[in-house]
């Protein structure tokens, strides 16, 4: 599909794609949803979609990894798999929506392969640096929130929300030190990557870690401040669950009404 290789247009020229990396329980999905009716409030088209999955074959391949099936391959055959099912995710999901006009909001992408197959896998980053840009293949985030808390605060919200009759799943059974690593990871590669990594303090309560999240998109995304509130704003649309987990994850809309090239900086 040589079309959905060409190089992304910068911004303002596409829709900007966000990503909320973080671990267990740090509020990924519950900010990725309040991020996007924000966003609809204002007349921007907004999607939010997932990793592992986020289309048809993806999803298949998150059933996959997350019952544990691939585990005995090593943590080098999960990244390739978790590759393998970012390639369909951006080809069929995130290309053509940015290419729309579509903003994107991802819960978990590239940077989570670099924390739980890199630094806790103990994949060569040499490997998984060719791998992530051979998959990416240019669509990189244009701003990334890490959401940052204890281990053991977001595992007791995940073991809280879910069902009792559900197990956990591959990765919530690893032990607490597992998660501590994955903390420490997720921070360094903020650290590294300032100019498109933000740290949001994910003990907060909900509205304050969504009004953390916006002031950054605000500043880093729109030259002149919060975007203008549209008198016909749209809120949430569709969503869709996981059999003993929440989840959400929006059709995607139209492409938007052109916005001002002058309202935006140019990030890409
Ligand atoms: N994985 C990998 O190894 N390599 C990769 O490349 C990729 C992924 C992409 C996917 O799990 C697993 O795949 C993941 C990493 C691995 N493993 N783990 N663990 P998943 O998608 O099923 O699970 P998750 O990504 O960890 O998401 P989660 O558990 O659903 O957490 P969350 O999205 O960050 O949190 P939430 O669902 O928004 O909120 C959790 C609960 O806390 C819920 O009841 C909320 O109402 C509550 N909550 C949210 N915010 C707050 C605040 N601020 N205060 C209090 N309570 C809150």
């Amino acid at each position: 599909m040589p079309a959905a290789q060409a190089p992304l247009p910068p911004l303002p020229h596409r829709g900007a794609f966000i990503t909320l990396e973080g671990g267990e329980g740090a509020g990924k999905t519950t900010q990725a949803r309040r991020l996007a009716e924000k966003l609809r409030a204002r007349a921007i088209t907004a999607i939010t979609t997932r990793e592992p999955g986020g289309s048809p074959r993806a999803e298949v391949l998150r059933e996959i990894l997350l019952s544990g099936l691939i585990k005995d391959l090593g943590a080098k055959a999960e990244a390739i798999v978790f590759a393998a099912a970012r390639i369909d995710h951006i080809d069929h999901t995130i290309r053509p929506a940015l290419l729309a006009g579509t903003w994107v909001i991802c819960d978990r992408f590239a940077d989570s392969t670099r924390a739980y197959q890199g630094s806790f896998g103990g994949v060569d980053p040499g490997f998984l640096e060719v791998l992530e840009r051979t998959t990416l293949d240019g669509v990189r985030p244009d701003l990334t929130f890490v959401l940052d808390l204890p281990a053991e605060v977001g595992l007791a919200r995940a073991a809280a929300r879910r069902a009792p009759e559900t197990t956990t799943d591959r990765f919530e059974s690893e032990a607490l030190g597992f998660h501590e690593t994955l903390r420490r990871s997720y921070l360094a590669i903020a650290a590294a990557e300032p100019e498109r990594c933000v740290v949001v303090d994910a003990t907060a309560d909900e509205g304050e870690v969504a009004e953390a999240i916006w002031d950054a998109v605000c500043s880093r995304l729109f030259a002149e401040g919060a975007p203008r509130k549209a008198e016909n704003s749209r809120e949430s649309s569709g969503s869709t669950r996981k059999p003993g987990k929440k989840r959400e994850q929006d059709e995607a809309h139209p492409a938007p009404a052109p916005r001002s090239t002058s309202s935006s900086k140019t990030l890409a």
